[in-house]
Parts: C-alpha cells; structure tokens; sequence
C-alpha cells in the first residue's frame, strides 16, 4: 500500500472557540487504502451500558498504538493493539503533514447508514485539555457535525470523502460536540481512522 499524499493546503473553518482544516485530497488511493484495513484491522462491536441495559454501539472499532496508551471511551477501557503497516504508514504521512506526533489511533467502521456516531466530544482527560485529533476518513462521504455544547446553534456539516484528513485542535472539544448521525439514504462502507495522543 501506498498512502501517496496530493493536497496539502486545508480549507479552514472560521468558528468561535475551535480549530479546524479539512484536506479534502489528503491520501491518493483511498479505495485501496479502504480495502486493506477493512480486510487487516481487527474490528470488533463493543457493548456499552445505557439506562442498566446492554448495547451494541452502532458501528465497529479497532483501537491500535504504543503498548504504553491505553485509553478510556463511553466507558470501556481499550488497551491498543500494535500498530500495523498500513496504520504506520499512514500514521507517518499524516505526523509529517502536521508536524507532530501521534501515539495511538481509534478505527471507526461504518458498515451502512444505519451506523453513526452522536453527539460526544473527544475531552478524555488521557488527550489532555486542548488535544489535537487528525481524522482520515476512507470509502464513502458521511456527513460530519460539529455544534457548540453551549448557546446551540444551527450544525455546521462537513461532508468528508474518502482520501480526506480532518483535523481538530485548539479549544474545538472543550466547546464542541461533534456526530456523524445516522441517515436513510443509500450508503456503502466508511472507514475512519483517529490519530490521537494519548498523554503518558
Ligand atoms: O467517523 C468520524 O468521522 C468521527 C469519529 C469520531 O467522532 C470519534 O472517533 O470520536
């Protein structure tokens, strides 16, 4: 695999309190790409808590990193996977791009349109107060909202397509939520890759 990068100027998004770029080409043979890790990462469906009953969250995961960034989300205690080449690779162009480093990264599966996100912000205390989180998305465009925690407004909605590289800084997950909600319309595969860096 090649993770081959051809656009390196953001479109930027001028919003109170946050912090974001989109590439909207970042990784040149995203379908590629997508085949690879659908077929190497280990996904799985976790059960999380809701109201005392169990429930399957509505998408799959693969959590991979340094042995050392263990991390906490929606209740669940993720130990990483190592990393493998193509999530190095990939790691590596994006380290590059924005010129720091990143310890560990969660997988997202989006099977169809039934599978979603909502609202949460990424404000674990392991990210620290204003993290940074690079967000390459492969496979199919899904809408992504962002809308402030407080004095709630209209979303803001960046569709990201395959081969894209969001990225998060500042102050965004102290005043923002984000989701990729759930829609009705016709949707294949989305994979989503988060680089994150866990403080040790
Ligand atoms: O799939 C996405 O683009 C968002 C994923 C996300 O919000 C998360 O992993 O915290």
């Amino acid at each position: 695999m090649q993770a081959g990068l051809f656009s390196s100027t953001p479109q930027v998004f001028d919003l109170p309190q946050a912090d974001i770029s989109y590439y909207e080409d970042f990784i040149a043979d995203e379908a590629q790409v997508y085949q690879q890790l659908l077929a190497d990462l280990q996904w799985h469906q976790d059960t999380i808590q809701m109201y005392g009953k169990p429930v399957l969250i509505p998408r799959m995961n693969a959590w991979y990193g340094d042995k050392e960034a263990a991390y906490s989300y929606s209740g669940l205690k993720l130990t990483p996977i190592p990393w493998t080449e193509s999530l190095l690779l990939l790691k590596q162009t994006v380290e590059q791009q924005l010129n720091r480093r990143f310890n560990s990264v969660l997988a997202n599966y989006y099977r169809d349109g039934a599978d979603s996100v909502a609202w949460h912000s990424d404000d674990e205390a392991e990210l620290g107060l204003n993290p940074v989180i690079a967000s390459l998305s492969f496979g199919a465009t899904r809408r992504f909202s962002l809308r402030r925690k407080k004095q709630q407004q209209a979303p803001i909605h960046i569709d990201l397509h395959g081969g894209s590289l969001l990225v998060m800084a500042g102050q965004t997950q102290q005043y923002w939520h984000h989701q990729i909600a759930k829609t009705t319309k016709p949707v294949a595969g989305r994979i989503n890759l988060t680089f994150r860096s866990i403080q040790l």
